[in-house]
């Protein structure tokens, strides 16, 4: 077989162009592909919704690879860990070797294969999934989230004039970690109120991990209508502590917005 270094390109552009048109109309638009992103669009494509996930950076995972501090380890609780064994990705026991507690309940996976794991499984599950590519508004219409508005990331980066274009959504969902983008979003250029105590965005609360894990469960929910919030995304809008490398509440948080959004849809 000879290869020809022109149909090659054609493949690509050709493939690429169809699902990303196909992509213009979407019943829920994920914006983030961290834990939390990752786990909403896996059980919603597996629900049969077309779900699209779009992530600024090459890598998709987010917070996942870097564990805590560098240490490529992630902590998940009992109450998550049925999420990824359903993924397949490896569970250890902690038991501890320099403590009086015993460890009962916390369990350790390898970050590289949790992060790859949950990109693999999300996409054979039918989600599309695209990177390099940012959120940086929102499409509305008479109050309600329609839709986002996308560019290259590599735009975004340059800082260059070139004008993004616009993804239809039945439902988004802000899953964009601490800097909540798609909230932000809406609350600086709508002026409007959040479905928030005080209507406002409440801004993410220091370490207090056990706290933090159970909240950000807790505030999984739409935030706007048309917008819904998972992961961290979720204590920095409702004022939730942050919690270090413990990725359940991601994963449940992630669990619960798709489980909401399906009851919606
Ligand atoms: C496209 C965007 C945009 C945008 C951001 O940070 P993440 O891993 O988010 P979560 O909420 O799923 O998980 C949080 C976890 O990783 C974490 O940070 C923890 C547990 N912290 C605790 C603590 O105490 O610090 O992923 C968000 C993803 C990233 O990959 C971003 O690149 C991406 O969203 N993103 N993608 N358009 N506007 N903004």
């Amino acid at each position: 077989m000879e290869l020809n270094e022109i149909l090659i390109s054609q493949a690509i552009i050709e493939e690429y162009s169809k699902e990303l048109k196909s992509a213009t109309e979407l019943d829920v638009a994920v914006v983030g592909g961290g834990p939390s992103g990752l786990i909403a669009a896996y059980y919603l494509a597996k629900a049969g919704k077309k779900v699209a996930l779009f992530e600024r950076k090459l890598s998709i995972g987010g917070g996942m690879w870097g564990g805590g501090m560098m240490f490529n380890k992630a902590v998940i609780q009992e109450e998550a860990k049925k999420i990824l064994e359903e993924q397949n990705i490896q569970l250890t026991p902690y038991k501890p070797t320099h403590s009086e507690n015993s460890g009962q309940g916390y369990f350790i996976a390898d970050c590289v294969e949790m992060a790859s794991g949950l990109c693999f499984n999300t996409k054979k599950a039918g989600a599309k999934i695209f990177n390099l590519i940012s959120c940086e508004d929102v499409m509305m219409r008479k109050n309600v989230i329609t839709g986002i508005v996308i560019n290259w990331s590599p735009v975004e980066m340059a800082k260059l004039h070139i004008d993004p274009m616009t993804i239809g959504a039945k439902v988004t969902i802000d899953a964009t970690g601490h800097p909540c983008e798609v909230v932000k979003v809406v609350e600086k250029k709508m002026g409007v109120k959040l479905n928030t105590s005080t209507g406002a965005m409440l801004g993410e609360k220091p370490m207090w991990a056990d706290v933090g894990e159970k909240l950000i469960v807790e505030n999984t929910k739409e935030v706007y209508p048309g917008l819904w919030v998972t992961g961290m995304a979720v204590n920095a809008v409702f004022g939730g502590p942050r919690m270090g490398p413990i990725f359940g509440g991601m994963l449940l948080s992630g669990k619960k917005v798709a489980e909401l959004v399906l009851k919606k849809l």
